[in-house]
């Protein structure tokens, strides 16, 4: 295939070149990912089809779709030619699914970033984020072990809610003490990659990667669930937002800069375990702050706290210390505090925008959201 892709150069080109002997590229690595339709998932993907890879995503069946952060990288897998994205449904609950895409597939590089990834909710779910995080981890670690292909190379997304209460700076050598199921689930999976790596000789990296968001983030996160209501504030539709506990302090990133820090990892001579971080950490109250402010408004014109957001253990503070991945792996982020809380207000102010006409034109209710 080597110079197919340059049969679109100006004045036929092609023509002469053809004929030429070119130097066979390398295959196109292939990734799995799983968790591709969630808001690393997306920018993951992204990221990986630049470089030039085939990604495989394993989505979990839904009554509803639930592809709306790919659907912009869709391409009709009739068009094999250009369909370098793929599908497939799988579940972390259910080994045999995963065994089944590892086998056929045959990666060079799994990302394991599926799971049920919200704290608060897996106080009430705690079983099953059990299930999915932890034992889902270990299930995807044993179908990449037993797979005919050697060599293959493992993600898991680890994350700084494995500190819990352990004082910030935090980095690779800070103790966890996680405080909710969720975290505790993400130890489990933390030390069944190192064992992995450690009996098995497993190619196998833990991120442990702090707060990142995006415009993509999830609705029910503090981050994006201020800005999207911010955007309705501002246009008109809402008046209120509802929210938890203020003082908590967070080292928030952008997605799309964290991602590349995976992929780095997995591109070394050597697996190992990174954080990553921005080392810059604010308050939820500061964040309001900034996001209110960069519209003219005051956040406590209308912030109300309701103490359902409250969770029974809270994790109080974190700030990273990346200086692993930055001196090993030559990454740091590129998106800072201020900035990463514009784009998301911005953005959500025309998705507000949007709604806002539906709203006026009859075809939607203020208090429905798309
Ligand atoms: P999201 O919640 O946006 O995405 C989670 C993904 O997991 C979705 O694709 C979801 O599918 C999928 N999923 C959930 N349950 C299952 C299941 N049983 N089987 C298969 N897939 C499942 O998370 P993020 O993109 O924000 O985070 C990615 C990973 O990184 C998660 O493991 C998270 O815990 C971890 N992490 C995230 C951080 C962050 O700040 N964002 C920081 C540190 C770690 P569906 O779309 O159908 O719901
Ligand atoms: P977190 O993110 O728990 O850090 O986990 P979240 O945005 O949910 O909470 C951050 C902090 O904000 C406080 N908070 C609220 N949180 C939510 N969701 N809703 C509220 O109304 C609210 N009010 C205050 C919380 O108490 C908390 O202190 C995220 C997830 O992406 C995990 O999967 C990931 O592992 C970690 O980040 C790193």
């Amino acid at each position: 295939n080597h110079s197919v892709d340059e049969s679109a150069a100006p004045n036929g080109a092609l023509a002469t070149t053809s004929l030429i002997p070119q130097p066979l590229s390398p295959p196109r690595k292939v990734a799995l990912i799983t968790g591709i339709t969630g808001q690393d998932g997306s920018y993951l993907t992204e990221f990986l089809l630049r470089k030039g890879y085939e990604v495989h995503g394993l989505i979990r069946r839904s009554s509803n779709f639930n592809t709306a952060r790919l659907d912009h990288l869709y391409v009709d897998p009739h068009n094999s030619q250009k369909a370098r994205m793929k599908l497939h449904y799988a579940d972390l609950s259910d080994a045999t699914s995963l065994r089944l895409w590892v086998d056929s597939l045959l990666p060079d590089e799994v990302y394991n970033l599926a799971a049920q990834s919200h704290v608060a909710v897996s106080f009430e779910i705690p079983e099953y984020t059990a299930d999915v995080v932890a034992t889902g981890a270990l299930r995807l670690l044993e179908a990449v072990r037993s797979s005919p292909k050697k060599g293959i190379r493992y993600y898991q997304a680890g994350s700084s809610e494995m500190f819990g209460s352990t004082p910030p700076p935090q980095s690779e050598t800070s103790p966890f003490h996680p405080r909710s199921p969720y975290a505790a689930a993400k130890c489990a999976a933390h030390w069944y990659t190192v064992n992995y790596r450690e009996a098995y000789g497993l190619f196998a990296c833990n991120g442990i990667l702090f707060n990142h968001e995006s415009p993509r983030r999830g609705e029910n996160f503090v981050t994006r669930k201020i800005t999207r209501a911010l955007g309705r504030i501002k246009v008109g539709l809402q008046t209120k937002l509802f929210l938890g506990n203020l003082s908590a302090a967070r080292d928030w990133g952008f997605a799309g800069d964290y991602v590349e820090a995976m992929w780095m990892m997995l591109q070394q001579d050597e697996p190992e375990d990174y954080v990553v971080a921005t080392e810059d950490s604010h308050s939820v109250e500061e964040f309001l702050e900034e996001a209110f402010g960069h519209v003219g408004l005051m956040w406590r014109d209308h912030v109300e706290i309701d103490k359902r957001y409250f969770r029974p253990t809270e994790v109080d503070s974190l700030r990273g210390d990346s200086s692993k991945v930055r001196k090993v792996l030559g990454w740091k982020p590129r998106v800072g505090f201020k900035e990463l809380v514009r784009m998301m207000v911005d953005s959500d102010i025309e998705l507000a925008k949007r709604e806002k006409v539906l709203v006026d034109a009859g075809y939607m209710d203020a208090q429905q959201q798309p």
